[in-house]
């Protein structure tokens, strides 16, 4: 199938474009979209023309994988002047969702009639980019700079009832009526009236027309704060703002300078290795002929934070679910918190409240194992205790069927013992989530040894029908995430003892993008969860391995973080941001006097390079044995569940960076 076709019918042309699985702009289409306007521009019959998409979208961008090789022409700069030349009316039917490119192409058309649950976006941001076929030259036109700037800046796509409202589109018609029926009878409509005239090829500026009461400078300030230092954002605002006063031939000119700058740019480069990665993670070689179990019901085994998290995400995934505890009241204090976290999705808009009585009528709850028996997969998210989890393991086994797959949520414990622990050990896998489970997207897929390509298969499925980033990993001390963690929480422990501070570690960390330094995020979390794991390994320890003692004598002085004022930083209240404590300093140095180290000062370099290199050691060691199947697994990880800046692609793909440009 070609992937562009036209039909003739009486006086209109229908294109279709037909290039599975978006309807990316790829050369194939530019080009061949060009020569069926040329044999249009041919057949004076044509009093207006369509044009649509096959498949689940209309054109959701250009091709990614183009970007990595030399633009060939023609451009989509050029095809989309190639419409506008036109003199018929071109009108875009659209559905799916119509991203990038792809809107851009439909600001190319004189109409917009859209499905009425289409989308409408510029993601470009997203990927370190900024709209490169007119986007910041023809939007501001057609909605206005603020509207256009929102649309820009922010990667987030609108509805189509919001694109209407914006003047983005003229027409919505309903989601079950024929789309092209709909296009067919508009462009019937207008074919006898008067050419509308072109965006970009109008003269005026858009400031002679639609002036913007923006405060550019502090819509600049604050687009640079919230991108944390991403630097498409603001760029994005930048050329809106400078395009405004340019006519649109200079006008699309500079916008493709700023593209094409910004495409061969480190940072587009990392955001969209990252964003392949993301999608290529979870595609296993032994699961690819599987087809997964249909899950209906799921168990939940724990209503606390976790359970409680877990739950809410199966529910708002559409799935019925069992919450089984102890006793009633714990299973009332589950209830209650998932009803807060659905309060908290209907608050944010993501929900209806009818949806949200719909949702939890879905949950029911009971303190008797034998109401699992309906479920296809039961995951337990109880205390971290091995034998615990074991007890659990054995009351489920005992009232599923042989092929319900047992998941343990487990952050650490030795998965593969848990699935000897049970009959049929194959159906037993880790689901390791992050909290707030329903709304963090990485979801570690913990593969025991002897777990079959089934339960793995349906374990994926479920993740993404979840909406997660699945991650495979194997079985290991933290898997990928948490074992990182702990390999740069020591080298960060070593440089203070050495002579950093945490406050400098911090600030090191947060400019390099994380949203928080490693002590910030240890008081926020709590210090003594980490207090007792390290004294539950202390029988275990390398004795020859350096042991930084500061966490354990911050948690015998009380001081176990935020919630208690006072950690690795002091907290005047509960808001208020964290403050370098003299104690913390004196107790530091003295540490380090105790145990003969002379300290040197470190520098913000030093410190990013020696944790950045923490990981990267650890990474390869995680991908030498086997734990993560490739090193894009270990960024995605460390990117979706570690606050690792995602414009920076991750460790792994910096260290193939580093090496390349050695
Ligand atoms: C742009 O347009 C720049 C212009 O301004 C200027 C140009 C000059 N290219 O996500 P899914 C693949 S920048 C190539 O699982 P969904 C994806 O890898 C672009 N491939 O489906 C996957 O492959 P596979 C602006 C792409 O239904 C398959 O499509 N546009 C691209 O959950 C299905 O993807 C964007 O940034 C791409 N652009 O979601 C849109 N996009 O089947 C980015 C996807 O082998 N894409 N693939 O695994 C998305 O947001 C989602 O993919 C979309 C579909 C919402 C479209």
């Amino acid at each position: 199938m070609p992937a562009v076709t036209v039909e003739f019918t009486e006086n209109l042309a229908i294109i279709t474009i037909d290039n599975p699985p978006i309807n990316a702009t790829s050369h194939a289409v530019r080009s061949r979209l060009v020569d069926a306007l040329a044999d249009i521009g041919q057949n004076s019959a044509v009093n207006a023309i369509i044009l649509s998409c096959h498949g689940k979208t209309f054109i959701a961008g250009a091709d990614i994988g183009e970007f990595n090789q030399p633009a060939r022409d023609p451009l989509l700069p050029d095809v989309i002047l190639a419409l506008e030349a036109l003199p018929i009316p071109i009108i875009a039917a659209l559905h799916g969702t119509v991203l990038g490119g792809g809107l851009e192409v439909a600001l190319g058309c004189h109409y917009r009639i859209a499905s009425a649950t289409t989308r409408l976006g510029f993601p470009e941001v997203n990927l370190g980019l900024i709209p490169g076929a007119g986007g910041t030259v023809r939007a501001p036109r057609l909605i206005g700079a603020e509207n256009a700037i929102s649309l820009i800046a922010n990667g987030k796509p609108i509805s189509a009832a919001t694109a209407l409202d914006w003047g983005l589109i003229d027409e919505i018609t309903p989601a079950d009526n024929d789309l092209l029926a709909a296009a067919i009878a508009f462009a019937n409509r207008v074919s006898s009236l008067p050419c509308p005239p072109a965006l970009a090829t109008a003269t005026a500026t858009v400031t002679s027309h639609r002036p913007a009461n923006i405060d550019w400078e502090s819509l600049i300030a604050q687009t640079a704060q919230r991108a944390r230092g991403a630097v498409a954002p603001v760029i994005a605002v930048k050329t809106v703002r400078e395009n405004l006063g340019l006519p649109a031939d200079q006008a699309l000119a500079h916008e493709r300078q700023q593209f094409v700058a910004l495409r061969d740019g480190e940072q587009s480069r990392a955001l969209r290795h990252i964003f392949m990665a993301e999608k290529n993670v979870a595609k296993l070689p032994v699961t690819r002929d599987i087809t997964p179990t249909d899950l209906a019901t799921i168990g939940i085994i724990g209503g606390g934070l976790m359970g409680a998290g877990i739950a809410t995400a199966c529910l708002l995934a559409g799935y019925d679910v069992v919450m089984i505890e102890r006793d009633e009241a714990a299973l009332a204090s589950g209830h209650e918190n998932v009803s807060r976290h659905l309060q908290s999705s209907l608050k944010r808009g993501i929900i209806s409240p009818s949806r949200f009585d719909q949702l939890l009528a879905k949950l029911t709850g009971s303190t008797d194992y034998a109401t699992l028996a309906p479920t296809g997969l039961v995951i337990e998210a109880v205390f971290e205790d091995f034998a615990v989890k074991k007890d659990v393991f054995a009351s489920i086994a005992a009232t599923v069927g042989s092929d319900t797959i047992i998941a343990s949520n487990t952050s650490y414990l030795d998965i593969n013992a848990l699935a000897c622990s049970v009959s049929s050990p194959e159906r037993v896998i880790g689901l390791h989530f992050f909290s707030p489970a329903h709304i963090m997207k990485l979801l570690e897929v913990v593969c025991t040894d002897g777990a079959n390509p089934q339960t793995l298969a349906t374990a994926l499925s479920f993740a993404r029908k979840l909406g997660k980033i699945a991650v495979p990993t194997g079985v290991c001390d933290g898997f990928i995430g948490n074992r990182i963690m702990s390999a740069y929480r020591k080298q960060c422990e070593y440089m203070i003892e050495d002579g950093a501070y945490p406050e400098q570690i911090d600030a090191a960390m947060t400019d390099f993008g994380f949203p928080m330094g490693l002590f910030a995020m240890q008081d926020m979390a709590g210090l003594e969860i980490s207090w007792k794991t390290r004294q539950r390994q202390a029988a275990t320890r390398d004795p020859a391995e350096r042991y930084v003692a500061l966490g354990d004598y911050l948690c015998e002085q009380g001081r176990f973080g935020r919630k208690t004022g006072r950690g690795w930083f002091i907290y005047d209240d509960a808001k208020s941001p964290p403050r370098p404590d003299p104690d913390v300093t004196r107790l530091i140095e003295q540490e380090s006097a105790r145990k003969g180290i002379k300290r040197r000062p470190f520098d913000q370099t030093e410190i990013i390079n020696a944790i950045i290199s923490a990981m990267q050691r650890e990474g390869d060691k995680i991908l030498q044995e086997g734990i993560a199947q490739t090193a894009d697994a270990i960024d995605v990880v460390m990117i979706n569940g570690y606050g690792f800046p995602r414009f920076r692609g991750g460790p792994m793909f910096m260290k193939r960076n580093q090496a390349s440009s050695a």
